[in-house]
């Protein structure tokens, strides 16, 4: 049979019968002629049909029956790409039993957030939703390459755990064969374990947080880009790897998206020309004003913070360092010299947290002390920390919010527009 040609390869086709297969994106009646706009994967193409059967055919199918179209591919500047398919046989391959949920010809999306996401699997199909996934498909692989080129190991950890990593109160629970058990927040505990058998390990995985509020940038569920790697002085090592990381992920997108990026009028990000800017948490408590005994960095403060590192650094990313301790996760290492502040950080991109990060304990001794100085039962946390007897180098890492990243660089408003599935407290389905 014929190999089938994409949309996007029309251009270099012109003169040869073609054979396209798709969905009926679009059809416009003119007297004398109709046009029908197939979509693929690649993109749109034009076909013109005259033949009145197939014209009788077309009208009777509807948008987004899926199709096969053999005819000549012939070159019309008029045409988007400048290639047109003329006088087809049409050949109907899945005949939709109903109209979809949205217009998905309209170039704009115009329907309300909770009806894009109650129909997901049509509503996905309008170009300027798909885009948005593209661009995460691009970043995941910037993800990957960059840390499998510094050597890093690919794993992938259970999802279904024993204990809490990140805080006991936003855990699923699930009964597990009659005993308790739990969705994973991070795959924090086994990325630190298998440092002790790789050096440098990461993941791309699901995570869950049973997120009690309901706000455009929490998910129950998100994809947590994860890495993890030993034989570290301090966390600035670890921050450099997330720096690469940062500039792998951003060239990813320009190269592998960007037709998406395009589409959606990305402005792709910058650190300015230079390195991220580095800002400790106290200095940035004392810009925006903020009391110097604050625990964290409101979401406004975020905002000033990524507004100063714009202006004065020309970057959209900016470094937070040294949070306070008793703050941060009870694996996080303190300072050495002064242990209120930890060597922790989180990375602003463009206003708004999309990492943390941090050099870790690694002593056996210093987990006991920090479990029981935080009031946290050992026996919870026993075979988290019994592996640190055996041996674990100075290590730290951090992870990214896969979401979280695609949603600041896109513009959304809502997290839910660049989730593919979206869980939260109303959510459950599609
Ligand atoms: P943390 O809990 O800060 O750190 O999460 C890391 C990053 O994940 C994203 N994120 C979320 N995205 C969507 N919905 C949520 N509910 C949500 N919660 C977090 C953010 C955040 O910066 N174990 C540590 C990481 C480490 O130290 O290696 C952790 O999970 O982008």
């Amino acid at each position: 049979m014929q190999q089938r040609v994409l949309a996007s390869q029309l251009a270099e086709r012109a003169g040869e019968t073609v054979r396209l297969q798709g969905w009926v994106h679009r059809r416009r009646r003119l007297a004398s002629v109709t046009f029908v706009v197939l979509r693929d994967r690649s993109g749109l193409a034009q076909v013109v049909i005259r033949d009145p059967e197939t014209v009788e055919l077309v009208e009777k199918l509807g948008e987004e029956t899926v199709v096969e179209v053999v005819g000549k591919a012939l070159a019309n500047p008029q045409a988007p790409g400048g290639v047109e398919v003329v006088d087809p046989t049409l050949t109907p391959l899945t005949e939709p039993a109903e109209t979809p949920p949205i217009e998905l010809w309209r170039p704009s999306v115009n329907a309300a957030l909770p009806t894009l996401l109650d129909n997901a699997p049509t509503t996905l199909r309008h170009p300027k939703l798909k885009a948005g996934f593209e661009i995460a498909s691009a970043a995941v692989q910037g993800f990957r390459a960059t840390l499998s080129g510094l050597d890093f190991t690919e794993i992938n950890t259970p999802k279904l755990v024993e204990s809490a990593t990140e805080s006991g109160a936003n855990v699923f629970a699930v009964d597990y064969f009659g005993k308790p058990a739990y969705l994973a927040q991070s795959p924090q505990f086994y990325k630190q374990h298998l440092v002790g058998v790789f050096e440098r390990v990461f993941e791309v995985g699901p995570v869950f947080r049973a997120e009690p509020h309901n706000t455009g940038r929490h998910l129950a569920e998100y994809v947590s880009l994860d890495a993890e790697l030993g034989f570290v002085q301090d966390h600035c090592e670890v921050m450099d790897v997330c720096e690469q990381v940062v500039v792998g992920m951003v060239s990813a997108v320009r190269e592998r998206a960007a037709a998406a990026v395009e589409l959606l009028g990305v402005e792709l990000p910058s650190t300015g020309g230079g390195k991220i800017p580095v800002v400790d948490f106290t200095e940035v408590l004392r810009m925006v004003g903020a009391p110097p005994d604050e625990p964290d960095l409101a979401p406004a403060h975020e905002r000033a913070i990524g507004e100063w590192a714009q202006a004065e650094h020309g970057s959209d990313f900016v470094f937070v360092e040294g949070y306070p301790t008793a703050n941060r996760a009870f694996y996080t290492h303190p300072r050495p010299e002064e242990p209120r502040w930890s060597r922790s950080f989180d990375l602003i991109f463009r206003g708004v947290e999309l990492v943390s990060g941090a050099q870790r304990l690694h002593r056996y001794e210093d987990y006991v002390a920090v479990l029981r100085e935080r009031g946290l039962p050992l026996e919870s946390y026993a075979s988290y920390i019994d592996a640190f007897r055996f041996g674990i180098p100075p290590h730290g890492g951090f992870a990214f919010g896969l979401e979280r990243f695609v949603s600041r660089l896109t513009g959304a408003e809502n997290i839910r527009e660049v989730t593919l599935f979206p869980r939260d407290m109303q959510r459950l389905s599609p």
